[in-house]
């Protein structure tokens, strides 16, 4: 019998988002679990480490960790790579969209104006172009996918998260990166995805 899989996340796209487009992308059913604000004071000393995501796998496993949890699903749907050389070259991908948005919300969620606004000088002048230019790069030598020239749980992960990334910025953050863009289109064309973004909740963040 299948697994039956229960996500666990805010009514938010951000970190849970990756894992529903992969489940998605793999046709596999799943509760899409969002928790209310006023729920999560109660649920939050039961987690493991006071955060969400989970994914509970048949009532009993829960999994911690999005990307962990994302990269136990593109197993499942099959976006791995081949070999350890390309696991590394997808999950490097994966790391390093991962540290802009730690850049991001670094900025995003500072309190103290005078510092949020320099901190954002930074981002808009160093640190986007720096990491969006070397991505994009590496878009074009992967001919519109982040890693291995073909399409892996990298795209998924990155176009999941990219809505997200671009709320934090205040910006479309592929706006200037023709193979970034590429990257999105080619994950949005994906029918199971297309349908999904058609669907899912409007009032999420
Ligand atoms: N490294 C963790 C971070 C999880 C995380 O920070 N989740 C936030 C939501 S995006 C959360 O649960 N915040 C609620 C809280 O801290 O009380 C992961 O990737 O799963």
């Amino acid at each position: 019998m299948a697994p039956s899989y229960k996500l666990t996340y805010f009514n938010l796209t951000a970190l849970g988002e990756p894992i529903r487009f992969l489940f998605h992308y793999g046709g596999i059913d799943f509760v899409d679990n969002r928790i209310e604000k006023a729920d999560w004071p109660a649920l939050k000393p039961k987690t493991p480490y006071g955060v969400l995501p989970l994914l509970e796998i048949d009532g009993k496993q829960v999994l911690h960790q999005s990307v962990a949890i994302a990269r136990y699903v593109a197993k499942v749907v099959n976006l791995v790579g081949k070999n350890d050389l390309e696991n590394w070259e997808i999950d490097a991908a994966v790391d390093t969209v991962n540290d802009v948005r730690a850049k991001l919300a670094a900025a995003a969620f500072e309190t103290d104006e005078t510092r949020k606004a320099a901190l954002f000088e930074t981002l808009k002048d160093d640190t986007l172009p720096f990491f969006l230019s070397r991505l994009d790069s590496q878009a074009k030598a992967n001919k519109g996918y982040l890693a291995v020239g073909r399409l892996t749980w990298a795209d998924l992960f990155f176009v999941g998260i990219l809505d997200f990334l671009n709320i934090l910025a205040q910006q479309d953050l592929v706006a200037a990166y023709p193979n970034l863009q590429a990257v999105r289109k080619n994950v949005l064309a994906i029918n199971s995805i297309k349908a999904w973004v058609a669907k899912r909740p409007k009032d999420q963040l």
